[in-house]
This record gives structure tokens, C-alpha cells and sequence, in this order.
């Protein structure tokens, strides 16, 4: 009798616990967009990673399936399956019922991989309308079934097994999920390939079976990051062949750093602290870098390679420099805005150490490369030289000699934070925008299409165009050394494109610039991309918008007898100055998407594709490209 109360009680402890992951989602996965139903994903993979990383699995493969279901599936040893005395359960289903089981309280090993919450297999349970797990271990094969966090019945034996390891299927909750429960392949895709790149070694998959033509692929890098640096330099020229590569262990945390240069101009550095992308780097990058201008000066000047009045400084060896420092911590600290900010202080000295001695060895042993790495450091001190002079010449001018030359219409307001700027493509989108706005807190700037072309315009030259240079005027914070987060003059800039490929190609090129040159104002959580409808649907004098197909089904769906006369909006210039500030601009009833640094970080990469030369990836991306901004939020 008292055994079965207990019993009772500690069950009803952990429904609990799932119901308060159920009521208020948002504190355990951040968010439930797009964003948090792929987070779910994370979760279940990064278990599998661990399962990788402690030396007992290689293989993990991610499906999505039709209907949007997804399943996982690795080659470790299988979670355990032994019933626990205390609470007469078993370890499995203690991992996906019991909030937080088999995380730090877990003192016998850590958990390297695991996404930013980090919350672990019952989170995803709990949020899923049914999850199943399937274990192979001691030969046999156990199955175990919940839904939405609670158990429909016991783990049963299933049969024999020939080998071991963890399945896991799930289908996320569309009561929870209520944005969309459709996963993004290229986002899966994407993250599963950096996962490779990370975790040497280990295979991973990706297919996707929701369509009529299955896609599978599957990575695997036996040189980790030496291979995602090699990836990224793919489309450009290279200054050192050989890569420098680090790979080593001090007190516990593991430090793998690859670097390379090419004669790109800007700076191409990931920084990762276990698996997760340190976008505000922290004391890892710190660490890199003071020993990456050490080093470089050191050599410099031992084989007296500076001319009398020559220097450089830790700019200047940053400039055509590809970099992935990757190091994996039993106890990371996760600071700054966004929480992705290394802030252990003891790993500086250690990156810088460590990364230190492996350079000044290549340096010492490549001396050929070593000198032409030098050489396109004194290029950009050059450079650097010059560009302050014009980076001085911008901010000099006043504003007002700007917006003669660019076509800002500025709102009324002077106060930063109930100012808008809405970044426009195209004239006559601009000239509705400029009728239909509210002037006094939105201001107006058209950019021309053409002008940005993505596809023909690097992003370097970018910075020479007219109207990129009014932007930053009008912005007011300055760029590179001067910027000032506190000068800005509007703490909304929303980026306003048709939605169309072109339209998309401006949005990623803009988007990529302020991710390379003011990332500051996406951290800060100034830049929006404004969604507009896709579809007018009108009958009579009623009308209505849609902003996806979604929406324009349910519409139809309330008119189920009746005609309605529907309208697909190609672009903005299809809209009246009403129109648009009816279903854009109005703060009342618009959609702005807030741009998140790992949005600006997948434009980048896109980017990339598109600058690149190979012409297929290019092709595909215009072909398939789903609307953009549709997938923003992700
Ligand atoms: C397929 C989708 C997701 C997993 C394992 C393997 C073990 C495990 C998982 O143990 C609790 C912590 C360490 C013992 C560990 C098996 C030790 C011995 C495991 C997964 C108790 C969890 N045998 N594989 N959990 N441990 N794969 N894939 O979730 O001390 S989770």
C-alpha cells in the first residue's frame, strides 16, 4: 500500500513536470515558430551525437517522413532499459518522462553536444502529439510508445536483435506548433552537414520522404573542420594550400581550430563552444586571435619581412582569413545577448596557447606560405590605411548632403525608438510606400534592384554603392571601428521585398551585409523583414489577404458556395499606397518577421551559393526557392 502511493505521487510529479512544458512551451524551447519545431529535432539528435562523441556510435540517421514525422536513429549501445528500484520505471522511459534526466545531474560523464536549452528527450515528448522509441540491446529489441508526455504503455520486449543502438520517431503537436509543423529540409540539411564538419568521423543522413522524389544524403568528414574550411575557400583563391590546423586538450577542454587564407577581403570566422554556434564569440575567439596577431607579428618581424615604417595589426591579419574554431567544454557558460557567448575565461589562455604553438610551428616549417600569408596582411594594412581616410570622408558628410543625393524620406519623429525605416525595392513600391506611410514615425528608403544585383555584385563593392552608403548614413550608426549602436536612428529597419526571386536576392544581400558589417543591429533585434500578403481575395466590397497558401484556403473555405475574385500579388508595386499600408505598414495589422543572427547567418551562406561558380546549386535555389521570408523565422 505505501509502495503504491509513492508510486503515485512521483508519477504525478512528472506529469507535472511535462504539463509545465505543454503550458508554457516557450520557456523550454525558446519559442514555438518554425525556430522551436526544428529545435525538437536538435534535441533528439544531440543525444545521438553524445552517444557518438563517448566512442560507442557512428552512424546517425535523420529522416523526415510523410506527414512530417521525424525519426532518428543512431548505432550506439542502446538506451538503457533496466527499471530503476526507486521509481519502478525504466531508464527509457525515465529519459523521456522525467524533465532534465540524464543532463548534468549526471555526474559519471557530461553531455558535450546538446543545443542551446539543452532540455533534453522528455521535452520533446512532451511536446509531441506521440513519440515512439525503439532500443536494441542484449540482443533484443524493446518498444515504448507516449502521447503528448504520457506513457500509453509499459516498455515491452519485442523480439530478438542482432545489434544494438536507439531509433526514435515523433510527431510534433500541431496544438502546440501552431505557426507550422512542416519541417525545412535545407535548414535539417544544413545543420546535419556543419554537425559533420564538427564531429569528425561520424556519419550522418539526411532523407526526406514527404515527396513524390525521396532525398537522401548522407556526410561524413574524416578531416572535421580542416574539410568545412576547405568547403567554404571552395570558390576561392587560395594564399596557403596547406591548412593550418590545431588539434589538441588542456584541462579538459578539447580545442580544434583549422584556418586558411584566401584573397577575399573580409573574414570568414566560425566560432563553436560544443556543437553550438558562438555567434558573439567570446573567450575561445578572444584566445584565436590574440594568438593568431602575436604569431603572425612575431614571424614578421624575426625574418625582418616589414619595411621601416610598416605594421600590422590585428585587422590587417584577419583580412582573407577563413577560420573554424570549434572546442568542446564539460561546462560552458553561455553569456551576452543572444546567450551565445563563450564566457569560461579560462579557455583564452588555453585557445591562445595551444593555437599559438601550432601556428608558430607551421610558420616555422611552411616558410613559402608563411611569407605570403604576411604579404596579404601588409596588403590590408595598406588597405586599411586608405579605407579610414574614405570611411572618414562618409562620416563627415552631413546627413542632409545624403538624403539630397539618396531618396530617403525621413519620418517626423526624432525619437530612435518610435522610428522605422522601411527599406523599399524598386521605385514604385517605394513611391507607394512613401503615400501610404505614416510619416510621422516611418521613414522611406527605395533601393533600386538592378543596382543590387546580387548575383553580379560583390558584397565589397556593395559597400561603394550609392544607395548602401545612404542606408548606413541613414541608419547614423557608422560601420566597422566608428559604429556606435547608440547613434542609431531607428530601432526598427525593416527590409520590404517583393516576393519573388529577385525580391529574395535583395533580401539575402541585405540581410548578408548586416550580418558581415553591422551585426550589431540584428543582435540588438532592430532588423525586420516585412511580410507581405501573397493573395487579395475579394467579393463584393469585402476583401481579404492572405499571407500564405494556408491562409488563402481558409478564406476560400468561408465562402465555401460563393465567388470569390482572387488576386496573386507578384510585387509590391501591384499595391495601391492604401493597399500597402493597410497590409504591411500598419503596425496594427501587419506581419514583421524580427531577423535572428542564425537567419542572417543561413543568408550568408546562401549568399555564398549564389556568388559561387557553380551554376547547378544556383539553378536549384531559384527553381525551389520557397518564399524567404516564409522561412525566416526559423
Ligand atoms: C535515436 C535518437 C536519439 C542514446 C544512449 C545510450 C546510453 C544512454 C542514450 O544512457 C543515461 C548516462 C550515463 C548511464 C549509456 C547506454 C551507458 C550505457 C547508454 C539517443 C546512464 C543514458 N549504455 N543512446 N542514453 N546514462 N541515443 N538517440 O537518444 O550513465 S540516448
Amino acid at each position: 500500500m505505501e509502495d503504491l502511493k509513492k508510486y503515485d505521487a512521483s508519477n504525478i510529479q512528472v506529469l507535472e513536470g511535462l504539463e509545465a512544458v505543454r503550458k508554457r512551451p516557450g520557456m523550454y524551447i525558446g519559442t514555438t515558430s518554425s525556430r522551436g519545431l526544428h529545435h525538437l529535432v536538435w534535441e533528439i539528435v544531440d543525444n545521438s551525437i553524445d552517444e557518438a562523441l563517448a566512442g560507442y556510435a557512428n552512424t546517425i540517421d535523420v529522416k523526415i517522413l510523410p506527414d512530417n514525422i521525424i525519426e532518428v536513429t543512431d548505432n550506439g549501445r542502446g538506451m538503457p532499459v533496466d527499471i530503476h528500484p526507486k521509481t519502478g520505471k525504466s531508464a527509457v522511459e525515465t529519459i523521456f518522462t522525467v524533465l532534465h534526466a540524464g543532463g548534468k545531474f549526471d555526474s559519471s560523464s557530461y553531455k558535450v553536444s546538446g543545443g542551446l536549452h539543452g532540455v533534453g528527450a522528455s521535452v520533446v515528448n512532451a511536446l509531441s502529439e506521440w513519440l515512439e522509441v525503439v532500443v536494441h540491446r542484449n540482443n533484443k529489441e524493446y518498444y515504448q510508445k507516449f502521447e503528448r508526455g504520457h506513457v500509453v504503455d509499459d516498455l515491452k520486449e519485442f523480439g530478438e536483435s542482432d545489434h544494438t543502438g536507439t531509433k526514435v520517431r515523433f510527431k510534433a503537436d500541431a496544438l502546440i506548433f501552431t505557426d507550422t509543423t512542416v519541417y525545412d529540409y535545407e535548414i535539417l540539411r544544413s545543420r546535419i552537414q556543419q554537425l559533420a564538419f564538427l564531429n569528425k568521423g561520424i556519419k550522418i543522413s539526411i532523407s526526406d520522404l514527404r515527396g513524390e522524389a525521396p532525398v537522401e544524403v548522407q556526410y561524413c568528414y574524416e578531416g572535421g573542420i580542416n574539410e568545412y574550411v576547405t568547403f567554404l575557400n571552395k570558390n576561392r583563391k587560395i594564399i596557403n594550400e596547406n591548412i593550418i590546423y590545431c588539434e589538441n586538450e588542456k584541462d579538459n577542454i578539447q580545442v580544434e581550430i583549422a584556418i586558411q587564407y584566401s584573397e577575399e577581403f573580409n573574414t570568414t570566422l566560425y566560432s563553436f563552444t560544443n556543437n553550438i554556434h558562438t555567434h558573439e564569440g567570446g573567450m575561445h575567439e578572444d584566445g584565436f586571435k590574440m594568438a593568431l596577431t602575436r604569431e603572425l607579428k612575431k614571424y614578421a618581424n624575426d625574418n625582418k619581412l616589414l619595411k621601416k615604417d610598416e605594421e600590422i595589426n590585428n585587422e590587417d591579419v584577419r583580412e582573407g582569413l577563413t577560420a573554424i574554431i570549434s572546442v568542446k567544454h564539460p561546462d560552458p557558460q553561455f553569456e551576452g545577448q543572444t546567450k551565445t557567448k563563450l564566457g569560461n575565461s579560462e579557455v583564452r589562455a588555453i585557445v591562445s596557447q595551444l593555437f599559438g604553438d601550432a601556428l608558430n610551428r607551421y610558420l616555422m616549417e611552411n616558410p613559402k606560405e608563411a611569407r605570403a600569408i604576411i604579404e596579404k596582411s601588409l596588403l590590408a594594412s595598406r588597405a586599411r590605411l586608405a579605407a579610414r581616410k574614405a570611411r572618414e570622408t562618409i562620416r563627415k558628410s552631413p546627413l542632409e548632403s545624403f538624403a539630397l543625393k539618396s531618396k530617403l524620406a525621413d519620418c517626423r519623429s526624432k525619437d530612435p525608438v518610435k522610428s522605422e525605416m522601411y527599406i523599399v525595392e524598386g521605385d514604385s513600391a517605394g513611391g507607394s510606400a512613401k503615400s501610404g506611410r505614416n510619416s510621422e514615425f516611418q521613414a522611406i528608403l527605395p533601393l533600386r534592384g538592378k543596382v543590387l544585383n546580387v548575383q553580379k555584385v560583390r558584397l565589397e563593392r556593395a559597400l561603394s554603392n550609392n544607395e548602401i552608403l545612404s542606408m548606413i548614413q541613414a541608419i547614423g550608426t557608422g560601420i566597422g571601428e566608428e559604429f556606435d549602436l547608440d547613434k542609431a536612428r531607428y530601432h526598427k529597419i525593416v527590409i520590404m521585398t517583393d516576393a519573388d526571386v529577385d525580391g529574395e536576392h535583395i533580401c539575402i544581400l541585405l540581410l548578408t551585409f548586416f550580418y558581415r558589417f553591422m551585426p550589431q543591429l540584428i543582435e540588438a533585434g532592430y532588423i525586420y523583414v516585412a511580410k507581405p500578403p501573397l493573395y487579395k481575395a475579394q467579393r463584393g466590397n469585402s476583401v481579404k489577404y492572405a499571407y500564405s497558401d494556408q491562409e488563402l484556403e481558409d478564406i476560400k473555405s468561408l465562402y465555401p458556395d460563393r465567388k470569390l475574385d482572387i488576386q496573386r500579388y507578384k510585387g509590391l508595386g501591384e499595391m495601391d499606397a492604401h493597399q500597402l499600408w493597410e497590409t504591411t505598414m500598419d503596425p496594427e495589422n501587419r506581419t514583421l518577421v524580427q531577423v535572428h543572427l542564425e537567419d542572417a547567418f543561413v543568408a550568408d551562406q546562401t549568399f555564398e551559393m549564389l556568388m559561387g561558380e557553380e551554376v547547378e546549386p544556383r539553378k536549384k535555389f531559384i527553381q525551389e526557392n520557397a518564399h524567404f521570408a516564409d522561412n525566416l523565422d526559423i
